[in-house]
């Protein structure tokens, strides 16, 4: 196996990006539940986004969704950002809260719906060229709830043609990222329910268009490392949305349900190419729910990301080669074990002394005063993001 340092290089290599709407009240579909100190606009969301960056190390950027984080000036929130000592990262696009798209967005069968639903698109092509940031992630509730209620292969097609016009207007370093859930809100059919739907729509648009994998976006017991393979392999793995899941999309803490995995995940992301800075493929949460403190509840996520990677990082992938040459099915089961049960918590917090970051961050946080110092500031917390 190779040493900690050896993976050091890697490690410094990886990079988080956090979701805004994280930080604002979440709830359930019964209630949203509300926290003192919540942030009131963007600006805030992007403060708070910042001191787990600052506790880290490993957060450099800020998903935004739009209109939950629209404002006047983009460039004035990029300032503000950098101020802060982040980015603004991608833009997810938001066709799911309007009244008008109660049947649909991209792939609606009124012409007037899906054109309103690409104008919703292009004003976020728009903010990407203010913010600079790269990708455009587009998650669509769109689906039907009765058999014979809609026309499937039709609107697959009215998808495809939403699709490509969306595409035709992103720029040559921007990508058009197509996210996947298998089901909710709609419980007959989706129109974007899979990887496989997800992969024949981005490639019959190019090689700017790719698949988002959320991870709590499957039916149980589906096998996600396979699908990460498989996509790194046909070369469309755009990004991750991470969280950890029991039942459905339940948005919980990264690895809480399952660690191991997550340790798969990335053992298939880093066997394939998929880590580093040569990679194109984009780490981030989606990971937002109401029980928890919102800036620790990120702090920890980050940090289990952290640690399955550099777990997944120590395997031996030689060792690992010649038993499955061999057909040695204990030896390559055990070397794949050997990385998952090394504990690394101890050498990552040595690792980030080193990097003049604490060795707890979260303790460093509780520490730092800024939950008290928010709950105090921020009188009147808005319902960010969901509930808004
Ligand atoms: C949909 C989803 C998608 C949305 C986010 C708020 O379930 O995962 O990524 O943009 O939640
Ligand atoms: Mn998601
Ligand atoms: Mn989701």
């Amino acid at each position: 196996m190779p040493s900690f340092d050896q993976i050091v290089p890697l490690l410094e290599q990886q990079a988080i990006e956090l979701p805004s709407w994280a930080f604002g009240n979440s709830g359930t579909r019964f209630k949203v539940f509300t926290q003192p100190g919540v942030p009131r606009d963007p600006e805030e969301k992007i403060a708070d986004a910042a001191k787990v960056n600052e506790f880290t190390g490993l957060a450099p950027t800020v998903a935004l969704h739009i209109p939950w984080d629209k404002v006047d000036d983009y460039d004035k929130l990029a300032g503000y950002a950098a101020d802060h000592g982040v980015a603004l990262g991608t833009i997810n696009a938001n066709t799911f809260q309007d009244d008008d798209y109660k049947f649909g967005s991209l792939a609606h069968h009124d012409s007037a719906v899906r054109s309103k639903a690409l104008d919703h698109m292009y004003e976020c092509i728009e903010i990407m060229n203010a913010t600079g940031s790269r990708d455009l992630k587009i998650w669509l509730a769109d689906g039907t709830n009765y058999p014979g209620q809609g026309d499937l292969r039709r609107r697959q097609d009215w998808l495809a043609d939403s699709l490509q016009k969306v595409y035709d207007r992103i720029g040559d370093d921007q990508r058009l990222i197509l996210e996947y859930k298998f089901f909710e809100p709609s419980f007959y059919h989706t129109d974007v329910p899979d990887w496989g739907t997800a992969y024949a729509q981005t490639l019959a648009l190019g090689d700017r268009a790719k698949v988002c994998l959320d991870t709590g976006h499957h039916a149980p017991g589906t096998n996600i490392e396979f699908i990460v393979a498989q996509l790194l392999r046909l070369g469309k793995l755009g990004s991750f949305d991470f969280n950890s899941r029991f039942y459905a999309d339940d948005d919980l803490i990264v690895g809480a349900a399952d660690p191991f995995q997550l340790f798969r995940i990335l053992h298939e992301v880093i066997s394939n190419g998929g880590y580093g800075t040569d990679s194109d493929v984009a780490f981030m949460l989606d990971q937002c729910h109401n029980l928890e403190p919102k800036i620790p509840g990120q702090i920890r996520s980050v940090l289990t990301v952290s640690e399955m990677t550099a777990r997944a990082l120590l395997v031996d992938r030689e060792a690992l080669a010649e038993a499955q040459t061999a057909g040695d099915v204990l030896g390559a089961n055990q070397v794949l074990m050997d990385a998952f049960y090394t504990d690394v918590r101890a050498d990552l917090a040595d690792w980030r002394v080193s990097r003049g970051l604490p060795a707890d961050p979260m303790a460093a946080y509780t520490k730092s005063g800024y939950a008290e110092q928010i709950v105090a500031e921020r009188i009147g917390g808005s319902q960010a993001g969901w509930g808004a």
